[in-house]
């Protein structure tokens, strides 16, 4: 895609090379136009929201609410209340389990995730399961890092109250059926939540199709800034569950006695929340929208496909994560030489990967490694980012080959 020249950080040098950003899975470069929306926001319009009646007040909750609207609208969501702004995904799962998850869970349920989560999906759960001596139950996958899905099917059963599974797997880039497995859950009348973290930046989400009942997204990840994400949830669900965090905004009238809480989503904002961030992330998804998310698929597509080509044309590399479907990234070993090593290398050359167990450690303790190297695609990268990462490998191997 022709948008390298929206995204000022390419003009930097690293180590006098230009930048090869391979690590968008950790988090994404951010477009001028975002970058000028928090200016302008900062310059113009900054003051707290739902709180005064004075024009700067007005101003801020009118673009905070919009932002909340640009959200509902990317990811096909049928009411702007079905929308809570929280830091990011890791917040959104643990609010969930905390609240959701805390009323409906008791002791001898069961939790249902799979071995592909990121820790974020796993933790809250364990935290929630101790609490409530209710059991973690874990859907395998398969060595082509793909989830045994027969076997995912036969461990839901009348205890499962609850069931986590990530959209896309930050360290394989396998995407999980997930239509068919909400489909399956509903059916057996247990509710689903869905990591959309490395999703929603690289396929078009369709909650209302999904039929999910709650799905997170983090901001950064998807061209946002930082300390900004999603909960959606359906509102049926929103409308019964307790809130998170009490304080301010989240209530309707306080008294030492007693506290009526406020509607949904504002129940679930407690605080001052990160206007700036959420103002950002509507501009984010803006500029998304326009490029149309079909279209970036489309180019991810071709672009993880080379890449995988690519690697293949290299000796001593071995490919982890080899699923059918997979979005926009690519995890792989070096024969013989640790994955930081590699990435301490690659560095050298200006090109950015992540190395390590990408907070998926039971990934890496399937395939038995400790760590692996990740090379992750953002909308602006190109074939000759790819071509200077193989580059960049051989230098590896005369290195320390
Ligand atoms: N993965 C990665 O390099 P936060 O940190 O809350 O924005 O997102 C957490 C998270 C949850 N689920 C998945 C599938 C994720 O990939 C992430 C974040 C980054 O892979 C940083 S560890």
């Amino acid at each position: 895609m022709m948008v390298r020249k929206d995204f000022p950080i390419f003009n930097i040098k690293v180590r006098g090379k230009p930048l090869v950003y391979l690590d968008s899975a950790a988090t994404t470069q951010k477009p001028q136009v975002v970058m000028d929306t928090l200016n302008k926001y900062y310059s113009s319009q900054n003051s707290n929201v739902h709180r005064g009646v004075h024009y700067l007040s007005e101003l801020a909750t009118k673009e905070y609410e919009a932002a909340r609207e640009k959200v509902q609208k990317f990811i096909h969501a049928k009411d702007s209340r079905e929308i809570i702004f929280t830091r990011g995904t890791t917040e959104s799962i643990n609010l969930v389990a905390q609240t959701f998850g805390r009323e409906r869970v008791q002791e001898g349920d069961e939790v249902l995730i799979t071995h592909m989560e990121h820790h974020s999906n796993i933790v809250p759960w364990q935290i929630l399961c101790s609490e409530k001596k209710a059991h973690l139950k874990i859907a395998p996958i398969n060595q082509k890092g793909e989830l045994l899905i027969d076997e995912f099917k036969k461990l839901v059963n009348p205890k499962t109250k609850i069931v986590g599974i990530a959209h896309v797997s930050n360290a394989l880039g396998t995407i999980n059926p997930i239509k068919e497995i909400v489909s399956f859950c509903h059916d057996h009348g247990v509710p689903v939540l869905v990591d959309g973290a490395q999703a929603a930046s690289h396929l078009k989400v369709d909650v209302e199709a999904l039929d999910c009942d709650f799905y997170t997204l983090s901001g950064h990840k998807i061209y946002g800034p930082t300390g900004i994400g999603v909960l959606y949830g359906k509102l049926k669900h929103l409308e019964k569950m307790p809130p998170y965090q009490g304080g301010g905004d989240m209530i309707k009238s306080v008294t030492f006695e007693k506290t009526i809480y406020n509607d949904v989503p504002f129940k679930f904002e407690a605080g001052t929340p990160n206007i700036a961030g959420a103002i950002g992330l509507g501009s984010a998804l803006d500029y998304l929208s326009a490029l149309n998310m079909e279209k970036v698929q489309k180019y991810e597509e071709e672009l993880l496909k080379y890449m995988e080509e690519q690697l293949l044309t290299l000796p001593k590399i071995k490919l982890i994560g080899r699923a059918e479907k997979k979005a926009a990234l690519q995890s792989f070993i070096v024969e013989n030489i640790h994955p930081h090593d590699v990435g301490t290398i690659l560095d050298q050359e200006g090109v950015a990967v992540r190395t390590g167990h990408h907070c998926a450690q039971p990934v890496m303790n399937f395939y038995g490694v400790p760590a692996t190297v990740r090379a992750s695609l953002g909308i602006y990268n190109t074939k000759e980012d790819i071509s200077l990462l193989v580059l960049a490998l051989k230098k590896v191997f005369e290195v320390l080959g």
